[in-house]
Parts: structure tokens; sequence; C-alpha cells
């Protein structure tokens, strides 16, 4: 068996553990997947904070396999197919007021690249040239490309990769357990870490500036809440020097918080906002980047022609367009963009009901997004984290490690017995891992 995994190098993955041990998927629908050897599983993460609609939805499949019947493939330069139109438009109606422009990628690296290089492009469009410096925040995860690992502040996935791209500075995390821990929902104590943002421009100046990205929650990391009027300060912090505020929501985007987008949830505003995973499901890639009308207006007010030369080859994929109108149309018939609000009280009671276990030391909550965060063990950082997560496999749920910390994140259809069942398995896995 060994030697007929050695091909496929996997991302984000421990290759030479996992060739002894595969665990392997077969097939998904609804809330569980099926194991190769035919268990099931709960799915605790929606994929991988993706299919936030269930697996399988045939209203998904018939409209991919339809549209690869149809059109397979149209080249998005120059020339235009009526679905990728249509989704923008359909993206924009969802989108805070005043996001009114969408860029399409196929994924949230390719937008979080989109939104930095169109931040940096608009200043000089502006005639501020000199605001090219991009501020990110530490734990921040901003996807596994230059410009988003630069920005992004996960130690392991910067420190081998060289000087990444200069000229980029971070905020502090608002991770704070002798404050915070245990907290339901926002924490109480952090808003006063948003004026870091004044610290930097003091040190660099704003007029060198372009943007600042976020995640409004950070996922990644281990599920990292924004203290409360955090994100508002940050807000005014940028608005007041003219820099723009981009929120990374491909995780917190498609009502993950209990409104379509976390700037919604919050009542924060950003400039640019970069999305990806739910806007079809997980079924095909795809990303976006929204942009404000100030924005994309500097673009349409300079000289003619083509106004940013940037795009990929498969920018607005009409499969992926497709797979997004109909995953828009099951998240609207089916009212998922707000279902994470209704169910947030039992999932919260639920995930709670976990203190007081071994090791725990943290418990936190928004919408439909849970981490349970662990002291490490004597055998090191992660293993814990990772020992809950295999525990979890064997017993039948899908759960994500990051480091010591469990993040769920289960696809918006949850009902309570599959709470019940996630949040059970977890008990007994972390009981068991103690
Ligand atoms: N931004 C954010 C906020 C993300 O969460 C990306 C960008 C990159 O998206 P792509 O599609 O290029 O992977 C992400 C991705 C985890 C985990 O363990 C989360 C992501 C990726 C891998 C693992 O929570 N999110």
């Amino acid at each position: 068996m060994a030697g007929e995994l050695d091909a496929y190098w996997m991302p984000f993955t421990a290759n030479r553990q996992f060739r002894q041990a595969p665990r392997m998927l077969a097939r998904a629908s609804g809330m569980s997947y099926w194991t190769a050897d035919g268990r099931e599983l709960v799915d605790g993460t929606a994929g991988l904070w993706c299919v936030n609609a269930g697996h399988g939805r045939p209203e998904i499949v018939a409209a991919i396999a339809q549209q690869a019947a149809e059109m397979d493939y149209a080249p998005p330069f120059q020339i235009g197919h009526p679905k990728a139109f249509e989704l923008a438009r359909r993206v924009v109606d969802l989108a805070p007021d005043g996001l009114d422009h969408v860029f399409f990628t196929n994924s949230g690296s390719e937008s979080v690249e989109t939104a930095l290089k169109i931040a940096i492009a608009y200043h000089r469009a502006r005639g501020e040239g000199s605001r090219v410096r991009l501020i990110g925040r530490e734990r921040g995860y901003h996807g596994v490309n230059f410009g988003g690992t630069a920005v992004g502040g996960m130690v392991a996935n910067r420190k081998v990769f060289g000087a990444l791209v200069a000229g980029v500075d971070h905020l502090r995390h608002t991770h704070d357990l002798s404050r915070n821990a245990f907290t339901r929902g926002q924490p109480e104590h952090g808003a006063e870490l948003a004026d870091e943002l004044e610290r930097l421009v003091a040190l660099h100046d704003a007029s060198t500036i372009a943007a600042v990205i976020v995640e409004p929650m950070a996922g990644s990391t281990g599920v990292l809440l924004p203290p409360k009027g955090y994100l508002q300060r940050l807000r005014e912090i940028c608005s007041k020097h003219g820099i723009l505020l981009i929120f990374d929501e491909v995780i917190t985007g498609f009502g993950r918080l209990g409104t379509p987008f976390a700037a919604q949830h919050y009542g924060v505003t950003p400039d640019l906002m970069t999305v990806a995973k739910g806007i079809t499901n997980g079924g095909v890639p795809m990303g976006a980047v929204l942009a404000s009308e100030a924005i994309h207006q500097a673009f349409m007010n300079g000289p003619d022609g083509v106004e940013l030369f940037h795009g990929y080859t498969y920018s607005a994929h009409p499969l992926a367009c497709a797979a997004g109108l109909a995953t828009l149309d099951v998240y609207a018939k089916e009212g998922l963009l707000t279902r994470a609000a209704e169910v947030a009280p039992y999932w919260e009671e639920a995930l709670h009901s976990l203190k007081g276990l071994p090791g725990v030391i943290d418990i936190r909550n928004t919408g439909l997004v849970g981490a349970i965060e662990f002291a490490p063990s004597a055998a090191g950082p992660g293993k814990r984290g990772f020992a809950v997560f295999q525990g979890c496999w064997d017993r039948g749920a899908l759960v994500r490690a990051a480091g010591d910390n469990i993040a769920l994140s289960p696809p918006l259809i949850i009902e309570r017995q599959h709470i019940d069942r996630l949040v059970g398995i977890l008990g007994e896995a972390i009981k068991a891992t103690a």
C-alpha cells in the first residue's frame, strides 16, 4: 500500500505519518462523510469551512453537470459569459452596502493576492504611489501565496520561505487567555489592540501605507473572535489615515456567523473584501474580491484601455459560476445565510458543556464556529490537538486541529442531533487523550 501513496505530495500534511495510517474519504452526503472503509463521520468542518449547504446538494450537482455539457470553458479576458455577470450581481446583492464590484479568482489565496494588488494600484491611480506598505496581523491566515504569506502571521507558514514580500508589518494578535478565557461570543477585553495601528502609522507614516488586512474573525489559527469594539476602532483609524481596510472573509463569508458576511455581523464595512470557499459550496474552486465604488471608480477614471492588468485563466470559470448561482439559490431558499444565528445558542451551550474536561483551557464560539483550546501535552505543542483530531476521526467525527486547538465549523444545515453527536464524540476523544 505504502508505495502507491508516494507520488501524491499532500498539502499541509505530515506525509510520512499519513502513509503509515492513511485517512481516506470516499463519499459525502448532507452532514456526513464516509471513509473508504465505509465508516460514517459527522462533518464538523464543512469540508474545510466551505461546504456550507451540506454535501451533494442535487441542485448544485445538476447545475455543474449541465454547465459542463453546455459550455465547459470560456476565456475571461476581453470576453464574457452571462453567468459571470449574474453571479457578480447576486454576490453584490448579499454584500454590505457599498461593496458593489466583484473580481473573480479561483481560491482564497488568489483573492488575497488580488486584493493586495488592487490596494496598491488604487493608491497609485489616485496619485499616491508612495502608499505601498501592507499591514497584516500576528496569527492571521491569508492563504499561501507570497503576498498572503507575508501579511499572514502564522509562524510555521512563514519561517522557511525567505524574505517574502518587502514592506510588510503586523499588528499584534488579540488572543488573551488571561483576560478572556471561556468567553461566549466576543471577548470584552482587547479593543485597545487596534491602537497598534496608530503606532505603525507613527513609525512608517500613513503616506507609505496602502492597506490593512485582517480576518474579522481569525479562523485557521484556531478561531479568535475580535474583542468588542476592536474592528470599529480599526475602521476609524484606517479612515482617518486614508488606509484601505481589507476584510479577509474567506471563512466568515456566506453565513458562517449568522449574517451573509462578518462585516454585517460586526457592523463594520471594509473597502475590500476577499471571499472563496462557501461561494460555490466547495463544489468548484472559486474566489472573489469585492471592491467599493470608490476603488472601482479610481480605475475606471484612468486612461482608456485595460484598467487592471491582473486576472486568471480560470477567473469566472463557467462551472464555478454555475455552481455559485445554484449555491446562492440553495442558501436563499433555505435561509442558510442567517441560520447560524438561530442555531448559535444551542451550539454555544453544547460546546461550553466541555468546560472542565482534562486539559481544556478555553472554549470560544460565534455563529456556527467554535474552538476548544488545550494546554499543550508533555509530548510537545500541537500533539494534544492532533490526538483529539485523530480520536474524533476514529470515533466518527471530522474536526480540524490547529495546533492545540480543535476548530469546528459544521455545515449550516446542522440539526441538534448532529451537534449532540459531534460534541459527544469530541468529549470522549478529549477524555481519551488526557
Ligand atoms: N484567507 C483565509 C481567511 C482563509 O481561511 C485562505 C485565505 C486561503 O484560501 P485557499 O482557498 O487558497 O486555501 C483561507 C483558507 C484551517 C484551514 O485549518 C483554513 C484554510 C485553509 C487551510 C486550512 O482552518 N483557509
